[in-house]
């Protein structure tokens, strides 16, 4: 009880004394260090427990996950760019003479055959992803840099041990006695100088002592340069040669005491303080087709040399001072409850009894928000499957961009959470992909334009996977198109635009170009194609996945035509293409109910081979698509949220990211309770000690998902009126227990940013703040208002004035 009620004491010591401002404790802590001794796993599959309650720090290029061990600490290190592997050359220039023959086969509903056949002819040459242990293929894989090891060199007890993650600062924060001396550490990675900073102090002068060493599980050298630390090398390339180049450089700056460095390792001696800074770079440049030649070797250098030069305080002003124009944007209170005086760790283990803690709820929001300021900047490459973090040379899945879900779910929560900067790495990745996907499109379909296919890497991989099952979603160019279209709705961004137009086109040119006519209704169908990584039975029984037209593409490719038409409209793009483009999109087969009642994932009736499936991409449409919504399309709405209780009634929902769909799910179909019960189901199955989303194992995505969820249950946008003006819809999924609260900072399309209170489950205000004159409509409940705002005007309104409508 006594360390409790220390610990607590030194909780609110912290809190009151580095946070600028007070607004809300947005921390994750914890009374007992991550263990650095454990021995990860050599298995890349299997998650280390002790890594999953270490915490991550990260400046979108640099990734650290601090244990915050005692004696021996261990800060594991990422460098987003790790990847072993190079660019390779998988189309199949076999394909597509099968593809008119593959098609008749399904037109003639000869399902085996045709999913025999793609699987013959139209998966990738070579190996692929290595069905997601590519590490030693030339797809590659995301790879840890290495660990960062500071060893006390004894073994002593320790009393007063705190540790924090304080999302206001990104900083974390380690506190400790240990023989009569109070010792102190604060770690953050720098966005600004482009280091990760760790200071080590004391409460008596002499005490601060330890060695430091760099390594690595494979493929790296450590040497000294001056008084610098070096590790270095490089990885496999895939194809038998070296790859990839890396650094990392260490310097320990001291006040008093002494440094010394020598072959592999920095020593430090009685020093009163210690500042390590560490700078990390690759030779990786994300240009086609050799995605080769940075400087890395001086941009290590410089990095060090800048921030060496720089005093510690400055070194946190400027660093805070860049993290928090973008956190502090969003402000949420879903009615504490007082339990942040749990541990983290302790009130995840609470909630999976109790599903009561809005205060966790809040937390897990902000979290996905850090995690994506954290992983995805402005210049960097966007957050892979695992963000920026992963221990393993075989990471799952290769660590990879997955574009079936999961890369876009990483996504979601970057408009609608004020976060359009971070959303900018992902343009960048797929205007990287029209070099590689055209040649895709001309070798594998003869056409036009560009694709990728559910998979892609950081060497520009676009052909489709090695296996037909999964491997054939061609809707995942038109899917990760979307994302351009969103981020013009909420910021209205025409530079961008601009920008982004040639790529938006040539997606729809291989899409004009791979569309057939179904000879049985005269519709626009895609296929050969699976509904991703779905199998259905087919009339004879067998289980097949390859058909023409599954609901997902048909979606998916309807919004990139709908998205098309738009952005051509707002650059007043006139002509033949653009004309053809939208008569093609309302010739395309449409979403339609099956027998009973549900949304039909394939154009024909099918029953599903696993009723529980954990992909949902039928009901895209729905979130984040926009066709399907009760508002325009009841009847299809209705159908969606049957397809989700049964999905549900089955098992559904079982991997993270798909739990975290789910919430997003029921919040575009009004459904309050079930959008929270989802809360609950990711909070309850897939969340580890340091707040990291599983899939299993750990996955990213579903931390984005979770906070994109939240946010979509508080407000939404995505429906237009017949007019085109957006319906900014207030508290559309609201849950019982979330029955007082507020929220600030959040961004509706249109570009307006809205605040929301709420009180006894009703509206208490909203105060909208449009950055131009469109005008659009302000729903709560049933009851609609339109505005006409003039610019930077406020709108406020409260219950009463959706009363009297
Ligand atoms: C898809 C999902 C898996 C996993 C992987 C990264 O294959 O079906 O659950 O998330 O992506």
């Amino acid at each position: 009880m006594k360390i409790f009620f220390s610990s607590l004491l030194l909780f609110f010591v912290f809190s009151c004394s580095v946070k600028k401002y007070e607004k809300e404790n947005q921390k994750l802590w914890y009374k007992q260090p991550a263990d650095a001794s454990a021995i990860d796993s050599p298995d890349g599959w299997h998650d280390d427990p002790e890594w999953l309650k270490a915490l991550p720090l990260g400046n979108g290029s640099l990734g650290v996950m601090v244990f915050g061990d005692v004696n021996k600490e261990r800060i594991q290190l990422n460098e987003e760019s790790m990847w072993s592997g190079s660019h390779d050359a998988n189309d199949n220039p076999e394909a597509y003479q099968y593809q008119d023959k593959i098609r008749q086969l399904l037109f003639d509903g000869k399902y085996k055959e045709a999913t025999a056949l793609t699987n013959k002819t139209q998966v990738c040459k070579g190996p692929g992803s290595g069905r997601g242990n590519g590490a030693k293929v030339p797809f590659g894989c995301f790879q840890t840099l290495g660990d960062l090891w500071i060893d006390c060199g004894k073994d002593d007890a320790y009393g007063n041990y705190y540790r924090e993650l304080d999302l206001n600062d990104a900083v974390v924060r380690v506190q400790y006695s240990k023989n009569g001396v109070s010792y102190k550490r604060e770690i953050f990675t720098s966005y600004s100088d482009q280091v990760m900073v760790a200071r080590f102090t004391a409460d008596k002068p002499g005490r601060i002592s330890f060695t430091c060493s760099m390594t690595r599980p494979e493929r790296y050298t450590t040497h000294h340069e001056g008084n610098q630390l070096v590790m270095s090398g490089a990885l496999s390339d895939g194809k038998g040669g070296n790859g990839l180049e890396y650094m990392a450089r260490l310097e320990a700056i001291n006040k008093n005491g002494e440094v010394t460095c020598a072959d592999s390792v920095l020593s430090v001696k009685n020093a009163d303080e210690v500042i390590l800074l560490l700078s990390a770079s690759t030779n990786y440049e994300m240009k086609y087709p050799g995605y080769r030649g940075r400087d890395y070797v001086n941009i290590t250098k410089k990095n060090i040399e800048k921030a060496g030069k720089k005093k510690y305080a400055d070194l946190l002003e400027s660093h805070i001072e860049d993290y928090s124009r973008y956190f502090d944007r969003v402000h949420i209170n879903l009615g504490d409850n007082g339990k942040d005086t749990i541990p983290t760790d302790e009130r995840v283990q609470l909630f999976k009894r109790t599903k009561d803690d809005a205060h966790l709820c809040e937390l897990v929001f902000q979290y996905g928000r850090y995690l994506l300021i954290s992983s995805s900047r402005p210049g960097t490459l966007p957050a892979n499957l695992q963000g920026i973090w992963a221990n393993k040379i075989q990471t799952p899945w290769n660590g990879d961009f997955h574009t079936d879900v999961n890369v876009e779910m990483n996504y979601w929560p970057a408009e609608v959470t004020n976060l359009p900067e971070m959303h900018l790495p992902l343009f960048d990745l797929i205007a990287s992909l029209v070099k590689p996907g055209s040649q895709t499109a001309e070798i594998q379909y003869h056409s036009k334009g560009w694709v990728v296919h559910p998979i892609t890497n950081v060497w520009g991989y676009t052909s489709p996977g090695e296996s037909a099952s999964w491997g054939m979603h061609t809707g995942a160019a038109a899917w990760i198109c979307q994302h351009i279209g969103e981020h013009f709705r909420f910021t209205n961004d025409t530079a961008f635009l601009k920008r982004m137009y040639p790529v938006l086109k040539g997606a729809v040119e291989f899409y004009m170009n791979w569309l057939v006519v179904n000879p049985q209704t005269g519709k626009f169908v895609s296929g050969p194609a699976v509904s991703p990584e779905n199998t259905f039975i087919a009339p004879d029984g067998s289980h097949c996945q390859i058909s023409m037209g599954p609901t997902h593409d048909q979606q998916v490719i309807w919004q990139l035509f709908d998205d098309f038409g738009m952005v051509s409209k707002v650059l007043g793009e006139e002509n033949k293409f653009v004309d053809e483009v939208q008569q093609a999109k309302d010739r395309l087969a449409g979403s339609k109910i099956g027998s009973d009642g549900r949304l039909m994932e394939w154009a024909h009736d099918f029953t599903e081979a696993e009723p529980g499936h954990r992909h949902i991409s039928h009901l895209f449409a729905v979130h984040p698509g926009s066709q399907i919504n009760p508002i325009q399309t009841p009847r299809l709405a209705e159908a969606a949220r049957k397809s989700l209780e049964y999905r549900l009634s089955h098992g559904g929902g079982h991997t993270g990211w798909s739990a975290a769909w789910l919430i997003s799910q029921f919040a575009r179909l009004h459904q309050a309770e079930r959008a929270k019960e989802s809360v609950d189901l990711v909070l309850t199955k897939s969340i580890n000690p340091n707040l990291f989303g599983n899939c299993p194992p750990f996955q990213m995505d579903n931390n984005f998902g979770t906070t994109a969820g939240i946010a979509e249950m508080l407000l939404q946008s995505h429906v237009k009126n017949a007019q085109g003006l957006f319906i900014i819809d207030l508290l559309p999924a609201l849950p019982k227990s979330w029955s007082e609260g507020s929220v600030e900072g959040l961004k509706a399309r249109g570009n307006v940013r809205v605040d929301l209170s709420w009180k006894d489950g009703q509206l208490n205000e909203v105060v909208l703040k449009p950055s131009c004159k469109k005008p659009f409509i302000v729903k709560y409940g049933q009851k609609q208002k339109v505005t006409n705002p003039r610019v930077e005007e406020t709108i406020r309104l409260t219950k009463a004035d959706f009363d009297d409508i």
